[in-house]
């Protein structure tokens, strides 16, 4: 069992002992608990062995006696018997943005509300009102918040299908019956999360294809099967549909399976205009029924009058008019990411240190990497105090010192303050390469004073970017209220930066609104936002988000060459 997991479950006992009302100081103990065995540098399993946890600060003899126990034999007492003293359904309650332990043991010991309908119910009924800790307005956000989870529910991060969709395609592309296959749906358009995982197989044997994928390891089972379309759970509750078709259908099916559903009805009413009828089986006359054969979805693209339109951007918002004039933009790729911004280390809430992330990016093919930890406000993330600013920065400059042909920009993620002001003052901020402006506190804002708010930061002339414009939590919680025109605006007049946070729970500015800094001229930063050296890779999310965002080479601030990002930084801040 990994670190991960161990602090994952005494971060949870934590919460169980809040929801059965006992003592504050025992539920802190586990969490600090947690996240003490989060940042272990040394391997869990060598200290269980030596017995030197209890060694660490943080750790008394209950922690070592549950972790080792957890070490040892992957399973904790414990933690079993306390989870089976709480209803289900608290846990998913514990989920409703604003809804922390305990108001839940409120919610549960006053109205006995033990699942989210009943909770919605009670919200409606007007109950929570006269709860201790409640109100009119935390009603209403809980409300706001069962609505947000009921439309989420039963999806998925992009990561999470489309991990467990690379293997099920490479494990069928090895047999000899599979002529293509290849994603389509919301995972071949790269959305930020997905319903189901949609393959399309070509080949001539369907039967055969079928059995193949139902035997592939990790298919819980099978829920629906017919001639040519397989349905099946995954173990971690996703679900796979399969299609199969024939080589010659492959490239129309492609399409049609693809979508978006609204791309694909324009596309319909486009080609009926030409005389055509489309559909999955191919392009036909209207008059007759005779078939055009296409090799490729190239092809059926070309046969339509279009240019190749991008997966990523078949949403329906104009990009089939684009294609018909010869106006789709080129859009950015991974190999034109020149340097990562937004990487925290060891000295904030990071795992690694500054060395280590310089060589994870270099070896992803940077040419430099931006760090950028957590400003002083935010205490809990371990925020840098002027001394530690001082100390990062020397360190900073001595691996310069010896880098070649990399380059590290030390720089900070400074904590917007509730009033728009920086977290540090002029003579600090001017010392740093490059600062990135970010909200973390005092969320619940009105819209008006949360925008005065962003706009402030951006007027601030040490401020090379906004970090995570909205703060959203993909299926988690929804951003912050905010006027992102005005924010976006004040970023072109300032010739600021804004940031696409590559996070795949983030992936902030959402893309609608990259492809509006866009037309704005406002550039964005593809930001791994990285707290250890896998956080990095990150970056593809973000580079997906800003394809679908329309977004070219020349639009993303990242894409400059080090020379190039050199001459920027020391030019004032980021802008041109
Ligand atoms: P999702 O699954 O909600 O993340 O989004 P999609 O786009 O993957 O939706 P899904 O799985 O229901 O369908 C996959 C594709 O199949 C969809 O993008 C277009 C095509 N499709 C499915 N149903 C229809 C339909 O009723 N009309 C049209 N034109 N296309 C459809
Ligand atoms: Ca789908
Ligand atoms: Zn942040």
């Amino acid at each position: 069992m990994d670190r991960k997991e161990i602090s994952r479950i005494l971060n949870e006992i934590g919460v169980m002992l809040e929801l059965i009302g006992e003592s504050p100081f025992k539920s802190r103990a586990y969490y600090n608990g947690a996240r003490t065995v989060e940042l272990l540098k040394e391997d869990i399993g060598d200290l269980v062995a030596g017995d030197r946890l209890k060694d660490i600060k943080g750790i008394g003899k209950a922690l070592d006696e549950k972790i080792s126990e957890l070490v040892k034999t992957g399973r904790l007492r414990y933690y079993d018997n306390l989870k089976n003293q709480i209803p289900e359904g608290l846990f998913e309650i514990l989920k409703v943005p604003g809804l922390g332990p305990k108001k839940v043991r409120t919610l549960y010991e006053k109205l006995s509300i033990t699942t989210l309908g009943e909770l919605e119910y009670s919200c409606i009924e007007n109950r929570l009102v006269d709860l201790p800790g409640f109100g009119e307005k935390t009603q209403q956000k809980v409300l706001e918040g069962i609505q947000y989870l009921k439309k989420n529910r039963g999806r998925y991060l992009y990561p999470e299908a489309w991990s467990r969709a690379e293997e099920l395609i490479g494990a069928m592309e090895k047999e000899e019956e599979v002529k293509h296959i290849s994603a389509a749906g919301s995972l071949r358009r790269k959305s930020e999360t997905v319903k189901d995982i949609d393959i399309l197989a070509a080949g001539y044997d369907a039967e055969a294809i079928m059995d193949k994928f139902e035997a592939l390891p990790g298919i819980e089972k099978t829920v629906e099967r017919g001639s040519s379309k397989l349905g099946v759970l995954l173990e971690n509750g996703i679900r796979v549909d399969l299609r199969v078709v024939s080589p010659e259908q492959y490239p129309f099916a492609l399409h049609h399976f693809t979508g978006s559903k609204e791309h694909n009805t324009a596309m319909r009413h486009r080609s009926k205009g030409m005389g055509y009828k489309i559909n999955e089986y191919g392009i036909f006359r209207e008059d007759g029924d005779e078939g055009v054969s296409c090799a490729s979805e190239e092809e059926f693209f070309k046969t339509l009058g279009l240019s190749f339109i991008p997966p990523e951007i078949r949403e329906n918002t104009g990009e089939i008019e684009a294609a018909e004039e010869g106006n789709l933009p080129s859009l950015v790729e991974a190999a034109d990411i020149k340097g990562l911004f937004h990487v925290h280390t060891v000295y904030s809430d990071g795992s690694a240190s500054i060395e280590d992330m310089a060589e994870m990016a270099r070896s992803l093919g940077a040419e430099y990497i931006g760090i950028s930890d957590h400003s002083r406000s935010a205490y809990y993330a371990g925020g840098l105090k002027e001394d530690q600013i001082k100390r990062q920065r020397e360190e900073i400059d001595r691996l310069n010192g010896k880098l070649r042909d990399f380059r590290i920009f030390a720089g900070i993620e400074s904590d917007i303050l509730p009033d728009g002001s920086l977290d540090y003052p002029d003579s600090i901020l001017e010392k740093f390469d490059f600062v990135i402006a970010s909200v973390h506190s005092n969320f619940t804002m009105d819209r008006d004073s949360m925008t005065k708010r962003l706009v402030r930061a951006l007027e601030n002339p040490f401020v090379t970017m906004l970090g995570h414009p909205t703060g959203r939590l993909l299926l988690a919680r929804e951003g912050y209220p905010v006027d992102l025109e005005s924010v976006i605006e004040a970023a072109a007049e300032k010739g600021k930066i804004i940031e696409l946070n590559a996070n795949p729970y983030r992936l902030d500015l959402e893309w609608h609104w990259c492809r509006r800094a866009k037309e704005r001229g406002v550039k964005i930063s593809i930001n791994p936002d990285a707290h250890n050296l896998e956080g990095l890779k990150d970056i593809i999310y973000g580079v997906n988000a800003a394809r679908k965002g329309w977004l070219s080479k020349q639009d993303v601030f990242n894409t400059y060459p080090l020379d190039v990002m050199v001459d920027v930084l020391s030019r004032g801040r980021g802008g041109e």
